[in-house]
Parts: C-alpha cells; sequence; structure tokens
C-alpha cells in the first residue's frame, strides 16, 4: 500500500508512535509518505520505501494566525495526486484530521481518497473537549473513513464526550522488542529512577522529584529525567527546595530513549491522565518495572503487583513506598522486571500490532468500515 503519515513531528507520544508505525510498515514492504512541518524526530535519513514531504507555511503579514490546517491539507491532496496514495493516517485529531477530510474533499473529482484519524488521547480528553475545538473535533472525527483509538478506555471516553456513532477500533500502542531490551550489563548500580516525558502539566513531573525525596529517605536512590517543557523549571527548582537537587539529573530531550532507560531499575509515570503510557511500556520492554497512576488507560497496560505499581493522582506516600520496597528487594524487582518484559513481548509487540493497523487499512480501503459503512447501516436499522 502507499501510505500518506501525518503526525506532530516533534517530542510526543503520538509522534513517536506515527514514526515507529511508518517505519515498520515501510519495513513491511509498503510505501510511507510522512507529510509533517518538520522531519519526525524518530526518522533517519535514506530508509528505503520513507518520503517526507515537508509543509511551508508562509506568514503574511495579514495573518496573525498562519492558517498551518490549510497548507496542511494542499500538501496531502497534492502528495496523494503526485505519489498515488491508497490512503492518508492521520495521528491527533486536531488539526490533522480536519486538513485530511479538506483533502480528500479536494481529490474527490478525480479519485476516492480515504482517511483514516487515531485518537491518542489528549486531543480527546484535553484539547477535543475546550469549547472552542468540540464540534470541530466531533465532526472531524465523525468524517474519518476510519477511527482508531489506543485503548478501550479512550475509546470510551471518545464515545462517552462526543456521541460518536462511527465503529472506533482499538489498537494498542506498540513497542519494538528488539531495539527496546534489557541490557543488564548497562545497568546502572546506583538504584535508579527514570521519567520521561514532554514536561507538561498533566504528567505532573513534580510529583517525580517529591517521589524521589520520599525514597532517599530510605534509599541512595538518583532520578533521570528526560525530555522537555513547561514543567522542568519549576522542577528543578523544587529539587533545590527540597535539597534533593545533586540526585536528579535533567537531560533535556533525547533520541535514543532506550539506552538510557536501560540503565533505571523502576520508570516514574505519577500523571493526571493517561490514555496509554507509552514511555512505560518502553521501560517495560527494556525490563524495568514502570510505577505509574491508575488512570486512563494504564490499567490496560500494567497488572499492578505482577509487571508494575498502580497508585492513586498524587498519593506521593503510596508511590515512594511502591518504588522503594522495588529498590530494596532485589528478587522482587526481579520478578517484575521479567514480567513487565514478558507482557511487552506477548501483548504489545510490533509483530502483533503492526498487522492490526494493515488489516485495518485493508477493511477501510474494501469500504468494511467507515462512514458510509455505518450510512448503510443506518438506512437498515434507524436506531444506528
Ligand atoms: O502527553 C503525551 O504523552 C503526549 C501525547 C501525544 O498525544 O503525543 O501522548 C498520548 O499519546 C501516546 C501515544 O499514543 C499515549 O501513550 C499517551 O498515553 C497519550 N498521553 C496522554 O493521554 C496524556
Amino acid at each position: 500500500m502507499k501510505i500518506g503519515i501525518t503526525c506532530y513531528p516533534t517530542y510526543g507520544g503520538s509522534g513517536i508512535v506515527a514514526t515507529e508505525l511508518g517505519l515498520e510498515l515501510a519495513n513491511r514492504g509498503h510505501e510511507v509518505h510522512f507529510i509533517t512541518y518538520a522531519n519526525p524526530i524518530r526518522l533517519d535519513a535514506n530508509i528505503p520505501r520513507i518520503h517526507y514531504h515537508e509543509v511551508e507555511v508562509s506568514n503574511y503579514p495579514l495573518f496573525q494566525y498562519p492558517p498551518y490546517c490549510l497548507a496542511l491539507a494542499s500538501r496531502m491532496a497534492d502528495v496523494a495526486e503526485t505519489y498515488q496514495l491508497d490512503l492518508l493516517h492521520v495521528h491527533y485529531a486536531i488539526p490533522h484530521s480536519i486538513a485530511a477530510m479538506l483533502a480528500r474533499q479536494m481529490l474527490a473529482p478525480r479519485r476516492r481518497l480515504p482517511y483514516i484519524t487515531t485518537l491518542h488521547g489528549t486531543d480527546i480528553t484535553l484539547v477535543g473537549v475546550d469549547p472552542s475545538y468540540f464540534a470541530i473535533t466531533k465532526f472531524s472525527i465523525e468524517q474519518s473513513d476510519g477511527i482508531t483509538a489506543i485503548s478501550n478506555d479512550l475509546r470510551s471516553d471518545t464515545v462517552k464526550t462526543f456521541g460518536v456513532r462511527n465503529e472506533i477500533r482499538v489498537i494498542h500502542n506498540f513497542v519494538n522488542c528488539d531495539t527496546y531490551s534489557p541490557a543488564p550489563e548497562e545497568k546502572s548500580v546506583q538504584p535508579t529512577l527514570i521519567h520521561l516525558s514532554n514536561f507538561r502539566p498533566v504528567k505532573r513531573v513534580l510529583d517525580c522529584v517529591r517521589i524521589l525525596a520520599e525514597v532517599r529517605k530510605t534509599v541512595d536512590a538518583r532520578l533521570l529525567m528526560a525530555g522537555d517543557g513547561p514543567e522542568r523549571g519549576p522542577a528543578e527548582h523544587l529539587a533545590a527546595q527540597l535539597a534533593v537537587r545533586n540526585s536528579v539529573e535533567f537531560l533535556g530531550k533525547q533520541n535514543h530513549v532506550e539506552r538510557l532507560i536501560r540503565k533505571a531499575h523502576v520508570l516514574l509515570m505519577p500523571s493526571e491522565m493517561e490514555s496509554f503510557g507509552l514511555a512505560a511500556l518502553e521501560a517495560m520492554a527494556c525490563g524495568v518495572v514502570p510505577v505509574a497512576t491508575r488512570v486512563g488507560g494504564v490499567p490496560e497496560l500494567i497488572t499492578d503487583g505482577v509487571d508494575g505499581c498502580l497508585e492513586s493522582v498524587s498519593d506521593i506516600e503510596r508511590l515512594a513506598a511502591r518504588t522503594a520496597e522495588l529498590l530494596m528487594d532485589s528478587a522482587l524487582h526481579a520478578s517484575m522486571a521479567t514480567a513487565a518484559r514478558k507482557a511487552a513481548v506477548d501483548r504489545f509487540s510490533t509483530e502483533s500490532l503492526i498487522p492490526q493497523y494493515e488489516r485495518y487499512y485493508e477493511d477501510v480501503l474494501s469500504g468494511a468500515v467507515g462512514a458510509s459503512a455505518v450510512g448503510d447501516r443506518r438506512s437498515i436499522d434507524p436506531s444506528l
């Protein structure tokens, strides 16, 4: 198949999933065209069957806000026509889904160009519910020829919040278990925690520092903070206030996170909301035990007490106690690390998840799913 992929190309789970998906599809013989405003972060140059088309947005003085969505739609239509794409697959509803809908309309007089929207989380739970984006998010989802969500929880949220009646297929996040694998020889000697995110408020980055301060009352642990974003400054400040600044390393944005994750014993993910928790899955594949909050789709990934730990949001005492227990009890840590790796390999590996996307593409192309299929069913069953 010839597939156009659009995502936010910078740091963020949705962009990472989209990029890794494109790479895996290309490996399996498909032709993949990334259509974005910058080269996706994990995309190296010169990979067979991978193409990159930059979206340029000219900034005319009249525009207070350059119309990125329109530039993207034009580029999508142009690339789809030039390279005879079979479909567009957009990640994160706003504004990618609307741009794809416009591209589909632009080409409609000449050819069919279906588009699939993959919902990742904050596009529904934060951005989509904002009154200024609610109606357009609902419209763009309902117009999609195919919709996937990265967890059952996100699918329910989408149905509940927007009243969407189209089929939403759940295809969980995935991880390449060859790239993300344990390396005991690289494990840090000092007990090490790691946090990996874009440092937005929803991640509760400050809680990582609070957990470390608690843990350090019993264990000489350190914390690696990988990523960057608005909460980095406040986190550095809090670390100084809690007198743990020398035990926290702020590493900034990192390209090869698997090399870092392997050094750690525990991954901290104390998020306010997480529709899946890709960082936790990447850690589990490396045999690093996640200590996380019981929110959103995280329980679909982590089984509490078996391959990770789940506690309530902001319960620093419990999150720290579970972390300290793992650092002090090496047998417990070893059994949970093994279970975490097994869960990643058995349930979330590229080998089992990528074919699910391929099957979905085929279903959309054949018309077996999509808005038109819902429309057809509606004429038979008016309750739909
Ligand atoms: O906040 C992030 O982690 C980035 C965000 C995004 O949209 O780029 O991640 C979302 O998508 C990831 C990949 O599908 C999921 O694993 C994350 O759970 C989800 N984040 C939230 O729901 C907060």
